[in-house]
């Protein structure tokens, strides 16, 4: 394990402890701390906050805590975000504009909060609406023009007929805004459904919220000309070329990033060469090793 990741679990483990014991104040020096440090957004987001909330979550699901403990760790965590968040900011504005939300009965915020955020340190500006949005409302708030994504959050079965409901309305909007679905749920029904364009909609299976932020950017074409990406093939290459170009500014071999980031060097070979679908604790890896930020060793074609 490198040195940043080591710090990241160490931090994760106090900040748990931290918030099991109705600590906030604790809570909250556990991430200046993580900052101090230097630890990247993606970092901090994923590998402290997200693991705490998966942690605590599923000790509320396991009957562990209380429903009154679950909703303090949840918000300890979103505020501790705020924090992180207002402590980067995007290397350059993209001009547009994304809406994020949680489908109607979607309580689950916590991913969709990231989603927002990172979609923020990408340059996007964001409208963030939280859990359980009313579908009409929704619809409504989207009507209002000049949003180019909307992000909607899914977590369970019985919120398909939501989820359907606005794709059909997004379809008929002038301008209409590109729709990317993701979260806890499985969604591919939706799409065949409504037989709407595959350029117009995209779902994203994956805990990683990388992969929607590449998701959002083919779908809104916003790749600069040479890096275009129309798929997850195309992705990986430019992603291997960056991690290539880096680990070579640097004069090192493929061994030496390995020993560095802690992988294996087939693993690596296989990275610069798009043959690999990065796991998100890799991609941390890399970027600690690269000395580079999460955002911008995965999304290249921002620089
Ligand atoms: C915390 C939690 C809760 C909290 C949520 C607090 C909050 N404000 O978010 C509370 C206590 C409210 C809760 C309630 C319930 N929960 Co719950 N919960 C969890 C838990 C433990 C963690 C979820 C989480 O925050 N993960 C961390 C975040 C960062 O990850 P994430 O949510 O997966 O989000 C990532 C990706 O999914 C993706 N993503 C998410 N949204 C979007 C949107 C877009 C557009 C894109 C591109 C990507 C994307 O990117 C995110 C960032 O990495 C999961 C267990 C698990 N293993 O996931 C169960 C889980 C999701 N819950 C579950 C259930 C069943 C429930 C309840 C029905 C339980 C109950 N009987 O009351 C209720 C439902 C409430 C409702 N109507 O939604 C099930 C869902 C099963 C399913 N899909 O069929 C799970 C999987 C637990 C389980 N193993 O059974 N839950």
């Amino acid at each position: 394990m490198n040195h940043n990741s080591s710090q990241s679990t160490g931090l994760k483990a106090k900040f748990i402890e931290a918030v099991l014991g109705r600590d906030t104040s604790g809570a909250s020096q556990v991430i200046d701390s993580a900052l101090e440090l230097g630890l990247s957004a993606g970092d901090i987001y994923i590998n402290i906050l997200s693991e705490s909330q998966l942690q605590i979550g599923q000790m509320y699901h396991d009957g562990e805590v209380t429903t009154a403990l679950e909703h303090y760790a949840t918000e300890t965590a979103l505020t501790q975000m705020i924090k992180v968040s207002n402590s980067f900011s995007p290397d350059k504005t993209n001009g547009l504009k994304a809406v994020v939300a949680c489908v109607q009965g979607n309580m689950h915020s916590f991913g969709a909060r990231i989603i927002a955020d990172f979609l923020r340190l990408d340059g996007w500006k964001v409208e963030f609406l939280g859990s359980d949005t009313l579908t009409s409302d929704l619809i409504h708030f989207i009507s209002s023009g000049g949003i180019d994504l909307v992000a909607i959050s899914v977590s369970l079965q019985e919120q398909l007929p939501y989820v359907e409901s606005i794709v059909d309305a997004l379809q008929i909007l002038p301008n209409s805004p590109k729709l990317i679905l993701g979260g806890l749920c499985e969604l591919t029904d939706v799409i065949e459904n409504a037989k709407t364009s595959p350029e117009s909609i995209r779902i994203i299976d994956s805990p990683n919220p990388l992969e929607a932020i590449v998701g959002a950017r083919i779908l809104c074409n916003i790749q600069e000309p040479n890096q275009k990406a129309d798929s997850l093939e195309d992705y990986l290459t430019i992603i291997g070329n960056q991690i290539q170009s880096l680990r070579k500014g640097k004069s090192w071999s493929q061994s030496a990033l390995a020993s560095s980031s802690g992988l294996d060097r087939t693993y690596i070979s296989a990275v610069e060469h798009g043959k690999q679908n990065l796991t998100i604790g890799a991609a941390v890896k890399l970027a600690d090793a690269l000395e580079t930020s999460l955002i911008d060793l995965l999304t290249p074609s921002t620089k």
